[in-house]
């Protein structure tokens, strides 16, 4: 192999946590390689170019915290950013740190293999042949690998379809048009309002209703932002040792305890501050506790009673299925209030499934949709999906797919036993999606670079986790979920979205600031639950 194929990392990814760790090792001094798919950086904000779409984290809580430099220079707009926002910040993080020469664009990996006689990586893509790495390390992203509806007749439709997740660069517009959107989470609730504003007519064809509270979005004021320049270190310090990454409130009173007026006077002034986690967090036991949840939930459903006039179409839109906040919530603005409109209808999907494509539309079991175009905002296969797509083979040709066939199994969301060298960043099994992804992806990606060089320092060339600590956290992590109503809910947290999942309960939810407590402690005891050896094989730890 020629010598400007070898390496000392790769990394697979551009997004934010891709370019973080290119950062961080080009810092060290490791002659390190970007593969990514796309023909820029962003990942999740390259892709998802949807009218509408828009973080549901707040801006300035949603960057990076590494460069006080970068965080002066740079002015956020809106209290939550736009998807062309994100991805101009992402740009020009990339340009501000001359990241580009050392990415590699529009180039897949394909699979990948660990040789244990050299102790490195080969990393085989579609386009641009092969690399070999002493560290491979995977910044694929948790919401990367999109999902199609699993309807036969796609092929013969003969409409204008578009993925909200793989959306294109070009703008699209949908004026005159009869459309379709399938899917009634984030990124449908986003859309639909923007999509009904141009449509003819629009169908929403849903199968879960979701709960959604207003943003509240406006553009954010001089004096706020000079505001949070002038502390950014506190806020950063508070996101690092927050429940979720997003300061705020975090009480220890019992929703069950309090009184019913109380208790809504509580709800209300969440729903008023359009945050993600303020209704889940008034109380303790919202997540904890069906009843307490109920009334969370049922304060909901009241909202969207008293915005949408149609009474049937109102129950329709109220979710009953699952436990509130156990789905991801949404944020929108003026979602409900789209369904006022006399060019926009509503799909019962539980009443009447959907059957098929037809040439010309959809076909549910009860009616023949006529669609000039078709949206599928039908998800993705979360957190394992864009990992297990890649044929990776660890020691001995373990295989992660087969591995993980019972649910994802590692160490910290971080590293897999029998899979030496190789880091994931948010891997499941980590805060990750359930935590402000920029503070999570930061403090794995500073754990990864933080361990390499202690590595260097003490000549070891290889690290991974043991089995035992693998299957330890394993049942951790099952073990603090379980707690919680999360595993009540068929979402795609636990993996019940996608035909043949197993069902796991996949992220952690410990909470942010005590998973990094974990990891430094980790860290400080000689990286404890990994074992560590130098290339002639001497086993260390
Ligand atoms: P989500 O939240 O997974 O939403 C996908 C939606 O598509 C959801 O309403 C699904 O219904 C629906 N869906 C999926 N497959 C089908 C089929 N076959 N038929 C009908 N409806 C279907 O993905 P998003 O992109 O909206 O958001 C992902 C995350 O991005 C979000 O949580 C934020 O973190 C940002 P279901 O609920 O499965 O019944």
């Amino acid at each position: 192999m020629p010598a400007s194929e070898r390496y000392d990392a790769i990394v697979v990814g551009a997004g934010l946590s891709g370019l973080y760790q290119l950062y961080r090792l080009r810092e060290l001094g490791l002659r390190t390689r970007v593969i990514e798919a796309a023909d820029g950086v962003g990942g999740t904000w390259y892709w998802n170019r949807y009218p509408g779409a828009r973080c549901d984290v707040q801006s300035m809580s949603y960057s990076y915290s590494f460069s006080p430099d970068l965080e002066r220079e740079w002015t956020w707009t809106e209290k939550y950013p736009t998807q062309p926002e994100i991805l101009r910040y992402i740009n020009h993080v990339a340009a501000r740190f001359d990241l580009w020469p050392d990415i590699t664009f529009g180039t897949r990996v394909i699979s990948t293999h660990y040789d244990d006689a050299t102790g490195r990586w080969t990393v085989r893509t579609d386009t641009a042949g092969e690399f070999s790495a002493q560290f491979l390390i995977m910044a694929t992203g948790c919401l990367s690998a999109p999902k199609l509806p699993e309807i036969p007749g796609l092929e013969r439709y003969g409409g204008r379809t578009h993925q909200t997740a793989n959306w294109g660069n070009d703008e699209v517009r949908f004026d005159g048009l009869r459309v379709g959107v399938i899917g009634t989470g984030s990124s449908g609730i986003q859309s639909i309002p923007i999509i009904a504003d141009q449509a003819a007519d629009l169908a929403v064809f849903q199968r879960t209703p979701n709960f959604s509270m207003p943003a509240g979005n406006r553009p954010l004021s001089a004096d706020e932002v000079a505001d949070m320049k002038a502390n950014y270190r506190d806020w950063r310090a508070l996101q690092r040792t927050s429940r979720a990454g997003i300061p705020g409130p975090e009480s220890m009173e019992f929703a069950v305890a309090a009184a019913p007026e109380e208790r809504t006077a509580k709800f209300q002034a969440a729903w008023d501050r359009g945050e993600l986690t303020a209704l889940i967090g008034t109380y303790i036991d919202i997540l904890i506790d069906p009843v307490a949840n109920e009334a969370a939930a049922e304060f909901v459903r009241d909202k969207i009673r008293a915005t949408v006039h149609d009474p049937e179409v109102a129950e329709t839109l109220c979710p009953r299925t699952f436990p509130v906040g156990t789905k991801r919530m949404c944020l929108d603005s003026g979602y409900y209030q789209t369904y006022n409109r006399p060019n926009v209808h509503l799909v019962d999907l539980r009443k009447t499934p959907l059957v098929e494509f037809t040439t010309t539309g959809i076909r549910t079991t009860q009616t023949e949709y006529e669609l000039d175009a078709i949206v599928f905002a039908t998800g993705f296969d979360a957190m394992t999906g864009a990992l297990t797509a890649i044929n990776v083979q660890g020691r001995n040709g373990l295989d992660l797919a087969s591995q993980w066939s019972g649910g994802p199994r590692n160490y910290l969301g971080l590293a897999m036993a029998g899979f030496p060298n190789l880091f994931t960043i948010t891997g499941p099994l980590s805060p990750s999606v359930l935590s402000n992804m920029v503070v999570s992806i930061e403090q794995h990606v500073d754990f990864i670079a933080d361990c390499i060089v202690y590595m260097g320092e003490h000549g070891y060339d290889v690290i991974e986790a043991t089995q035992n600590a693998q299957d330890d956290w394993v049942q951790h992590v099952a073990d603090v979920g379980s707690f919680t109503l999360f595993p009540k809910a068929e979402s795609w947290y636990t993996g019940a979205n996608v035909p043949g999942k197993p069902r796991v309960f996949m992220p952690y939810i410990g909470g942010v600031g005590e998973f990094r407590l974990k990891c430094d402690a980790v860290a400080a005891i000689w990286y404890e639950g990994f074992t560590m050896t130098r290339a002639d094989q001497t086993v260390i730890a």
